[in-house]
């Protein structure tokens, strides 16, 4: 027993050049004396190695995921998480949909099993999530013109679609909206995939630069992938119109660009599935090919499940089987197969009318609280604020965020002052904001914007 405890000491601790001739064993192995003894030396010999990290540099924060981490770290009880884009109740605290509890109730009482899933993931949901993105019975659909695959949610699906970019179109660049939600350009650098800008935020309106985004989309090299925000624009709310992405549709197509839609926020920035898949619908009639990531972290709440697909719709079924394959060629060697629980929820709440009914109705009901507190800062933030300054881009904006226009100074000050946390960009999720707290943050704001250049 004793001897053994010595030997497990000596395997997990010391290093391969210690051997046991020079640690002095007396015969049974074991000396509490000289155990402590070489111990304090295996000790030290280990302190004294140097590491084969010595060359890894500390990596800084996430400039989104980070901001919960430093909210976390905070002890005002003041403080308030505007960073992450994360629905909270009215009371700050995160929701469960009880359509998704009914789901995984189901779940249970079916038994269903652990096996894995195929590569491209549970074919219930890759069925559902092209009918809820086209809509059921659409030609792209009923075609088998769509290659449709599980990700790992919104994110692992860009990062399929990028890897299937450089593999497929080595060279080609991915233009990207000025700004854009922080992680695309992650995706696209880890990828090795080229981006460049298109303009799209107007400062001096606080709106979209439409001239430039036409005009960047137009100058970029032929057969260029365009990024497009589905609905919800992040981080600045601000979507083209309906007669801005016919616009937009036809520069694509005059360049023989490829767009690819990132849709995070489906049913989430209007409270209707439908309206906010009207721009990729939009392109679908068109019988162009693009891709389209699709997520269900926020209109399902299933943020930890990582739960999405990728779609690319092809001008033929022969072309969609070839792109789904390589698509799952892609997968298996980084992850294998999707997990299973997020994509079974997603197809016992849509495949089922009563349930589906009720996530409808759940959806509205977040997209709504959102909207309300959008109104109630707003109207907060003209009564005290006695500057005359126009704060109704705050009332333009849809979806979760806010971009208040605050730049990094003043973004530092709402943290540091009045220990509100949000992205440095000046971007707030207004998910995470209560009516309670409207006031409180219009005078954080009101401070941060007349006090701090
Ligand atoms: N695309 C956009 C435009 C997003 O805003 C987000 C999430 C995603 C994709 C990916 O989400 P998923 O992988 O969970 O499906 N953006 C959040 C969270 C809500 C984050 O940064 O990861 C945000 O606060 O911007």
């Amino acid at each position: 027993m004793a001897s053994s405890m010595l030997s497990l000491g000596s395997t997990s601790l010391l290093p391969r050049e210690i051997n046991k001739d020079k640690l002095k064993l007396g015969p049974s192995g074991w000396n509490p004396f000289l155990r402590t003894k070489s111990l304090s030396r295996v000790t030290m010999s280990v302190s004294v190695k140097p590491s084969r990290f010595e060359g890894i540099t500390m990596a800084p924060p996430d400039p989104i995921l980070g901001v919960s981490e430093a909210f976390k770290a905070d002890t005002n009880e003041l403080k308030l998480n505007l960073g992450v884009g994360a629905y909270r109740t009215e009371e700050l605290q995160p929701y469960v949909l009880n359509v998704v509890k009914k789901a995984e109730n189901l779940m249970l009482e079916r038994g269903d099993n652990k096996e894995y899933l195929p590569i491209e993931g549970l074919a219930a949901f890759n069925k559902a999530t092209a009918e809820l993105l086209f809509g059921a019975g659409h030609p792209v659909i009923k075609e088998q013109k769509v290659a449709t695959i599980q990700g790992l949610s919104g994110t692992g699906s860009l990062r399929l679609a990028a890897a299937l970019i450089e593999r497929y179109f080595p060279g080609a660049k991915v233009l990207i909206s000025a700004p854009t939600w922080g992680n695309h350009k992650n995706i696209f650098n880890d990828a090795k995939v080229p981006w460049s800008e298109y303009r799209y935020y107007d400062p001096k309106t606080i709106g979209l630069d439409f001239e430039g985004m036409i005009e960047d989309i137009k100058e970029a090299p032929e057969g260029s992938f365009i990024l497009l925000h589905g609905c919800a624009h992040n981080p600045t709310g601000i979507d083209p119109t309906p007669e801005q992405w016919v616009k937009i549709a036809d520069v694509i197509q005059e360049k023989n660009h490829i767009p690819f839609f990132d849709v995070a926020y489906q049913g989430f920035a209007s409270g209707s599935l439908d309206e906010d898949a009207a721009s990729v619908r939009l392109f679908a009639e068109r019988g162009m090919e693009f891709f389209v990531a699709q997520s269900y972290s926020k209109n399902l709440g299933l943020y930890a499940e990582r739960i999405g697909a990728i779609n690319v719709v092809c001008s033929s079924a022969d072309a969609a089987t070839r792109v789904k394959s390589q698509l799952k060629r892609i997968a298996r060697p980084m992850y294998s197969n999707p997990p299973v629980h997020g994509a079974r929820i997603v197809a016992n709440v849509v495949g089922d009318a009563t349930m589906f009914g009720e996530w409808k109705a759940e959806m509205e009901m977040m997209a709504g609280r959102i909207k309300t507190v959008r109104q109630s800062l707003y109207d907060s933030l003209v009564s005290k604020d006695k500057s005359g300054k126009d704060w109704s881009f705050i009332l333009k904006q849809i979806g979760m965020f806010s971009f208040t226009g605050l730049n990094k100074a003043q973004s530092d000050n709402m943290t540091n002052k009045w220990h509100v946390y949000m992205t440095k960009d000046g971007r707030i999720s207004l998910a995470g904001l209560s009516m309670a707290k409207c006031e409180y943050l219009a005078d954080a704001i009101i401070d941060s914007y007349h006090n701090v250049s």
